[in-house]
């Protein structure tokens, strides 16, 4: 197979296309991914070469040059659920991450998956985003503090990790049988939960159950290698600390 082409920067968003990719390789070593690192800082990702690949002009985007049905330089993918989605069905034939048609159990668990797919997307993502945005605001030169911003979307996040921390009651995973089995829930909602502390959350705003998660994905090497593309990041290094927290005003 031609390696499926990943075009992403160190954000959560990119990293949970990047782990997915590294989950894939460690159970499938025939398959391949190249990364190409996209300068958001340049506004790559709003180049024409970028938007036709990706119209929303955002990371993380795929381009399968494996896949020419409807177009003959490969398939671009946009929107990390949807790429999330492609890379499961096209290349975890062995449902290692997901859960095989002959299982009466699956069609659940495939829409269970979904309603965490579709609660991160929604809720959790876009929440979290603007809980980070408006604290960072607040920083710095500009120091462009508005507190209804800031508490709106700090008391709707830490609102959504008392969901999560529910939904993790007494599991492992999101879900499955018993205590559940790892699945693109997990690996799309990961990474932005390891990120919370950038948002403002305090560690006592998280549950234990969210925490032992984190750390249980967290161990996974696939997700230590996805947690590096496109480079190191030395922001996550400090999370190693589970004392630490950055540097923000208390508002
Ligand atoms: N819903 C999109 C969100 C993607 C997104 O917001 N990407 C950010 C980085 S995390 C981005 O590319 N920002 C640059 C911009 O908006 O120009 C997805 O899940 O893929």
């Amino acid at each position: 197979m031609k390696p499926v082409q990943l075009y992403t920067a160190g954000t959560p968003n990119g990293q949970k296309v990047s782990i997915m990719l590294e989950e894939i390789k460690a159970v499938n070593p025939s398959f391949e991914y190249e990364t190409h690192a996209i300068d958001m800082g340049k506004n790559q990702q709003k180049e024409d070469w970028f938007l036709k690949m990706n119209p929303n002009g955002r990371i993380p985007t795929i381009l399968d040059p494996n896949n020419t049905a409807t177009h003959a330089e490969g398939f671009p993918v946009m929107e990390s659920l949807a790429i999330m989605l492609y890379l499961e069905k096209k290349y975890d034939d062995e449902h290692v991450f997901s859960w095989p048609s002959s299982d009466p159990k699956a069609d659940n668990f495939r829409n269970q998956v979904l309603q965490w797919c579709s609660w991160q997307m929604a809720g959790q993502g876009p929440m979290q985003g603007q809980a980070n945005h408006f604290r960072m605001q607040a920083t710095g030169d500009s120091k462009n503090v508005v507190p209804y911003g800031i508490k709106r979307y700090h008391d709707e996040t830490v609102r959504l990790y008392q969901v999560l921390e529910a939904g993790l009651e007494g599991r492992d995973y999101l879900v499955g049988d018993g205590k559940g089995k790892y699945s693109l829930a997990d690996m799309l909602t990961f990474p932005w939960a390891l990120w919370y502390r950038f948002a403002g959350i305090k560690h006592e705003e998280v549950g234990p159950n969210v925490k032992a998660w984190i750390d249980r994905i967290k161990a996974r090497p696939a997700v230590q290698k996805g947690l590096r593309v496109p480079t190191e990041s030395e922001l996550l290094k400090n999370l190693d600390d589970p004392n630490w927290m950055p540097p923000m005003p208390e508002i």
